[in-house]
């Protein structure tokens, strides 16, 4: 009982909150929410294998005045070397298998710098300071703490920061990507969906860094071009 009473301000510090990562509305974050889920999945995998080898070594070697408790005794030669080879080539096909798709993903949407910026797109500038965000268009419309979007398109998010190091972070669409002080970088956002969502700095930057929050409109091209037009 007192146990249960200790895991109590645990669950509460933990916050019940939607995960809202796991409910992606764009390209990338699906990207991100499939790599999670990936991750996810061979990890139960490898407990479920685990936690049963477990419990049958226990109940099958379990300890009698007949038998010494040493498993592998009961194994001849080879059956060691297989043990041996299996333990050892099945997780590296399981890292492979977990590698490929971070490697693809991580090269695929790592910010780059203002240079190697690769893509054609919708370009933003996005600039942080405490405790605001500024987004610029290519029309010179600037509005503070709202970002508009247009939807399906390829989103190049042009960040800089005028003090500290702040992060961009809109947990259904992408980040978190840091705003770094004299060191401009550019972020991709794939394909968002129609939406409103919420943003917020997710680098801990001063007093009112809680309140470094933004609203995300994802809207259609034509709604879109009104808007960085009016
Ligand atoms: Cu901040």
């Amino acid at each position: 009982m007192k146990k249960i009473r200790l895991l109590i301000p645990f669950l509460l510090l933990s916050g019940c909150s939607n995960i809202t990562v796991l409910n992606p509305k764009s390209a990338t974050g699906k990207d991100q929410a499939f790599l999670i889920w990936l991750g996810f999945g061979i990890m139960l995998l490898v407990l479920a294998v685990v936690l049963f080898l477990l419990v049958r070594t226990v109940i099958m070697y379990r300890y009698t005045k007949a038998r010494e408790h040493d498993p592998t005794h009961y194994l001849d030669d080879k059956q060691k070397r297989n043990l041996q080879l299996a333990w050892t080539i099945i997780p590296v096909i399981l890292l492979v298998i977990i590698a490929i798709p971070s490697i693809r993903i991580a090269y695929h949407q790592s910010p780059v710098a203002e240079a190697d910026s690769r893509h054609e797109g919708e370009h933003i500038h996005v600039s942080a300071k405490q405790f605001q965000w500024t987004f610029t268009y290519d029309t010179d419309k600037k509005e503070n703490n709202l970002l508009v979007l247009p939807e399906g398109e390829t989103i190049i998010l042009h960040l800089s920061t005028e003090d500290v190091i702040h992060s961009f972070w809109v947990p259904e669409l992408a980040g978190k990507v840091d705003a770094i002080p004299n060191k401009p970088i550019v972020y991709e956002i794939d394909h968002p969906e129609k939406g409103i969502y919420k943003g917020k700095c997710a680098e801990y930057c001063g007093i009112q860094h809680a309140n470094m929050t933004f609203t995300v409109k994802v809207v259609s091209k034509e709604e879109y071009e009104n808007y960085i037009n009016d």
